[in-house]
């Protein structure tokens, strides 16, 4: 059965400006998380039958929420984690917004979502445990789409495909 997941997916165009960033930074300790998987979680699931896959998808397809700016400005690293990321300045409510539907439409599906307080952030790399500190020169990420997102194991850690994207509305 398939791992999914709802994730902001970066274009290309960000994704380029994300992985400029962190080559601008000074070597980062444990494994980097490669540029083409570079992403924002926004609901894990995990494992799903076909059934259910077909259920997020009707639910995201009648979802309605609001177009929103990132603004990437913080370097950290949780220990109980060990990982580093970029997260935003501040949360804006729109995301807190579509993470609220996208829960919904998981408990429509019959699947239970992590509840606990969404803290957005960028996974920049694995089994670290302290990043230096760095002035990060902001990195807007102007987010137009939310994407259901596959993710398999692959040779040297998990590999992540997006399945299918939704639009969001432009403020
Ligand atoms: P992370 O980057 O903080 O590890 C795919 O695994 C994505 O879903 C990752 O971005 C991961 O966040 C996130 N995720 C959240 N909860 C997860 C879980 N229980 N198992 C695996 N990944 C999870």
């Amino acid at each position: 059965m398939p791992r999914l997941f709802f994730a902001l997916w970066p274009d290309d165009e960000t994704r380029s400006r994300l992985a400029a960033a962190v080559e601008s930074l000074p070597k980062l300790p444990g494994r980097l998380v490669p540029a083409r998987n570079l992403h924002i979680t926004l609901v894990f699931i995990g494992a799903v039958t076909a059934e259910q896959e077909q259920l997020l998808r009707t639910g995201a397809d009648a979802i309605h929420a609001a177009a929103f700016e990132l603004n990437l400005t913080q370097l950290g690293c949780w220990t109980h984690a060990a990982v580093a990321w970029l997260a935003p300045e501040a949360t804006p409510p729109a995301l807190l917004d579509l993470v609220a539907r996208l829960q919904s439409v998981c408990r429509e599906a019959g699947l239970a979502p992590d509840t606990r307080p969404h803290v957005p952030h960028l996974t920049l790399a694995r089994k670290v445990r302290r990043v230096p500190a760095v002035n990060l020169a902001p990195i807007r990420w102007q987010i137009n789409t939310f994407a259901l997102v596959e993710s398999a194991p692959g040779r040297t850690g998990s590999e992540y495909r997006p399945l299918a994207f939704w639009p969001l509305i432009p403020a």
